[in-house]
């Protein structure tokens, strides 16, 4: 349990705290008060002896002050951790954090960016494989079917032909692909 308190304040140019919270803390009805102005995010992040935390971000804006505090747990549970991105350049001016017990764990995020994945040609929906159910995606894109969902990477997916946009012309090649007229090698720009 932190008995003494961290306080931070976003630099020149703002900042991004992020707190990853022992999820043992909110079963047990604990969960910080000063954690209510966060956004409590989809992610999570483990450790390696398999504790799982919650992520919790909340924006600094320029020289913006916040006070960290107890945890509300008197054991059974690790000390919150304390992450920090700064907004552009190098902002944070102080962190200080003193916890009566600490525990060594080393910290992998889940679900945070990962860099632009490849291109998979055909996979419009992309759920990782080239199948009917992209002609169909396809076929209501090139309809202008507005129920269609399409994010950027599918788009790229799906722009078999390479000329910018989703057209019959993409979805013509993709069904030769599927009837096995053309092997996905051929699929490709
Ligand atoms: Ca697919
Ligand atoms: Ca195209």
């Amino acid at each position: 349990m932190f008995t003494d308190y961290a306080s931070l304040r976003g630099g020149a140019n703002g900042c991004t705290l992020y707190i990853l919270l022992d999820q043992r803390v909110e079963a047990a009805g604990n969960t910080p008060a000063w954690l209510g102005d966060f956004t409590r995010s989809a992610g999570t992040a483990q450790t390696s002896n398999d504790v799982t935390f919650s992520v919790y971000a909340k924006n600094l804006a320029a020289g913006e002050q916040i006070t960290l505090g107890s945890n509300n747990m008197n054991g059974n549970c690790i000390c919150y951790t304390v992450m920090l991105q700064p907004s552009a350049a190098a902002v944070t001016e102080t962190t200080t954090l003193t916890a009566t017990t600490s525990t060594t764990t080393t910290t992998t995020l889940t679900e945070t960016t990962l860099p632009p994945a490849a291109v998979v040609y055909g996979d419009a929906d992309c759920s990782g494989d080239v199948n009917v159910l992209d002609a169909v995606l396809m076929a209501r894109i090139t309809v202008d079917d507005p129920e269609a969902e399409i994010d950027d990477r599918g788009k790229k997916n799906g722009d078999i032909n390479g000329d910018g946009a989703v057209t019959a012309a993409d979805l013509t090649k993709l069904l030769s692909y599927l009837a096995n007229r053309i092997s996905y090698e051929d699929l490709k720009p």
